[in-house]
């Protein structure tokens, strides 16, 4: 009998353990950074609180002065969150055409440093057909209920096919330019090819024109738009608002996710440089490091599929200031990554029921996260009940 329960509680760990959407019992490969698994200790002290629901797959939130927000939805709409707390019942009017298959749809949306003057909103999105796509930049003000001023700042060239891989979350870098994060298009080469826009963290100034001090601009075969190479498909992207440092995570294939610290000039390593394997099993490079490429500062095997990232100030969780949080669509978890200053210190797990799109800090100090559903919600993370233990 005990023979049996053994038997039994071993094919359950199995089956816990290899499901398919988290088949990734990879070989751990060697290399110069400790991987993180899933045995990390859940983050105590909150309980999520389901703000509204009915967004359909849900991408961004950026929030207004008024203290509404917009919420991008990734078939190619946007949703007024008023200040109530309930949704407009009506999407805003003159959103641009998306190409909205598999991974692309309107992406991010962010609000220019300076919107209480200049009222720009930036939009990122795929554009075109699946016979010839790209990664677009646009900015518009909003009149109305409706986007008015619409203008196109910055397509990627060339185009590519398929939905895959289209980045593209972007940041306000504190010199007033506009950083933002583009995949290869799952075309491995183009990460390291300084002919194509894909792999690539660009960085534009806010008009769409080309920033003047980029670090290959003296380069007659790089696109004057790179700011750093060697990116697989970078899916969150944050600043620490006070030393200015860029953090940026992006999705390895199978296993191999992982957060960088992202800095002018260096190549990331994609795909010579990685801790994931392919989809069909080999390991996609022999190398996990390589001299002149830069080592990410976490990878996560198995892949949490990365998604949005914050890195949190608040007042609501005053331990939690200074530390990451990086969501996961795979996993369904926001990944706490416990920072002292530059150092990462800690691994904690705040799990979710659902696939976690977005991560972001709103006025209040909370943190709010964004559900990847056809019934997508937008949660509040809230301080627990002192009895409570954290777990959702
Ligand atoms: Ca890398």
């Amino acid at each position: 009998m005990k023979m049996l329960h053994t038997t039994v509680a071993m094919l359950a760990l199995i089956l816990i353990a290899c499901p398919a959407s988290l088949g990734q019992r990879l070989p751990l490969l060697e290399g110069p950074v400790e991987q993180i698994g899933t045995d990390v200790p859940r983050t105590t002290g909150w309980k999520p609180v389901k703000v509204v629901d009915g967004l359909v797959h849900p991408w961004a939130i950026a929030w207004l002065p008024d203290g509404s927000a917009l919420i991008t939805e990734r078939p190619g709409r946007i949703r007024l969150l008023k200040a109530d707390g309930t949704l407009h019942p009506d999407p805003v009017g003159g959103v641009p055409d998306v190409y909205a298959q598999r991974q692309g749809g309107l992406m991010d949306v962010i609000l220019h440093p300076e919107y209480e003057e200049n009222g720009w909103i930036y939009l990122s999105y795929s554009h075109g057909t699946s016979r010839g796509n790209h990664t677009r930049i646009a900015r518009a003000k909003l009149t109305d209920h409706a986007l008015t001023d619409l203008e196109i700042l910055f397509t990627t060239e060339p185009a590519k096919s398929g939905g895959f891989h289209f980045g593209c979350r972007m940041v306000f870098l504190p010199d007033g330019t506009l950083l933002f994060g583009v995949g290869e298009g799952a075309s491995q080469d183009r990460a390291q090819d300084m002919g194509v826009h894909w792999g690539k963290m660009l960085r534009i100034m806010d008009d769409g024109s080309p920033a003047t001090d980029n670090p290959f601009q003296a380069r007659i075969d790089a696109k004057q738009e790179i700011y750093s190479y060697g990116h697989r498909n970078p899916q969150g992207l944050t600043i620490n608002p006070e030393t200015g440092t860029v953090y940026v995570t992006e999705h390895g294939p199978r296993g191999g996710d992982e957060l960088n610290v992202v800095k002018p000039g260096e190549n990331y390593g994609w795909p010579l440089a990685t801790y994931g394997y392919e989809y069909r099993g080999p390991r996609v490079s022999p190398h996990t490091s390589l001299p002149g490429m830069k080592d990410p500062l976490v990878v996560w095997t198995p892949s949490i599929a990365a998604s949005g990232l914050a890195f949190y100030t608040g007042d609501k969780f005053p331990e939690w200031q200074g530390d990451l949080f990086a969501g996961g669509l795979v996993l369904r978890q926001v990944r706490r990554v416990i920072m002292d200053g530059d150092e990462v210190v800690g691994h904690e797990n705040m799990q979710f029921n659902e696939r976690i799109r977005d991560v972001r800090q709103g006025p209040d100090g909370f943190l709010y996260v964004l559900t990847d559903e056809r019934n997508g919600k937008l949660i509040r993370i809230e301080p627990a009940d002192e009895s409570a233990d954290g777990e959702n």
